[in-house]
């Protein structure tokens, strides 16, 4: 069978006036070439052109970026809220969405876990360090190869399996806002100290999302990191192979 296409979603940035671009970091197209899938790195449109990458995508794998606008779950910006971009967001809800619907699986990493939260009707936490009342540290100032923070696993989670049945692992963290209410369908895998939600897991439906960066420990040479890029590229496969048989 022909390697999955996995649409990793980006940011748009500017690098200077004559300088502007699509932009997803390298990592997650050198992990999902490691697991054995085809990245393709897709434009920020929400409406028509995504729908055609619904069409074009085995899976999709939201990267990190930007705070989500905390319009999208009935709240005004915080003091601590940072910028956002409600056409990203409005893409991603319609890849997560559709991707539900479709039986295609959806990767969520750190703002994509929170995209996928929202998506489904959840909140989030604007600002942790200055809404949480004892935060640990979830903005690291080592470099994003590097682990800083353990987080528990939830032991009855698909997570917990796939990252070799231990109770507790390292990563790395480079996230300042966090899921709040859980959203629909979702149930959450693993905690950091504090109490913050740092990854979910759905077999049924292919949603897996987590908070930590594990394309940068991948790229950084951890096999267990690389594990959950394995695990998603199979179920990418898996759900390709039940949907051409319906
Ligand atoms: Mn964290």
């Amino acid at each position: 069978m022909s390697k999955p296409i996995i649409g990793i979603t980006s940011a748009f940035v500017k690098l200077s006036n004559f300088s502007e671009g699509v932009y997803a970091h390298k990592d997650y197209s050198t992990a999902l070439i490691k697991a054995g899938a085809i990245p393709l790195i897709l434009p920020i449109a929400p409406g028509s052109c995504a729908d055609q990458y619904m069409e074009l995508c085995d899976g999709f794998l939201l990267s990190g970026g930007c705070d989500v606008n905390p319009k999208f779950f009935d709240q005004d910006p915080m003091p601590g809220c940072g910028l956002f971009d409600t056409e990203r967001d409005q893409m991603e809800f319609q890849l997560v969405r559709q991707s539900i619907k479709k039986g295609k699986p959806v990767f969520g990493i750190c703002r994509g876990l929170q995209v996928m939260n929202v998506a489904l009707g959840g909140t989030l936490i604007q600002d942790i360090a200055s809404e949480l009342d004892h935060p640990i540290q979830h903005v690291q100032k080592v470099s994003r190869k590097e682990v800083s923070h353990r987080v528990r696993l939830e032991k009855d989670t698909y997570l917990f399996q796939i990252l070799g049945e231990q109770e507790t692992v390292m990563v790395n963290s480079l996230h300042h806002q966090s899921i709040d209410r859980l959203g629909d369908g979702l149930r959450a895998a693993a905690f950091s100290a504090d109490g913050i939600i740092e990854a979910v897991d759905v077999k049924e439906n292919g949603l897996i999302g987590v908070q930590w960066h594990p394309e940068s420990m991948t790229a950084g040479g951890s096999d267990m990191m690389l594990g959950l890029f394995k695990y998603f590229v199979t179920r990418c496969k898996e759900m390709k192979q039940a949907n051409s048989e319906v």
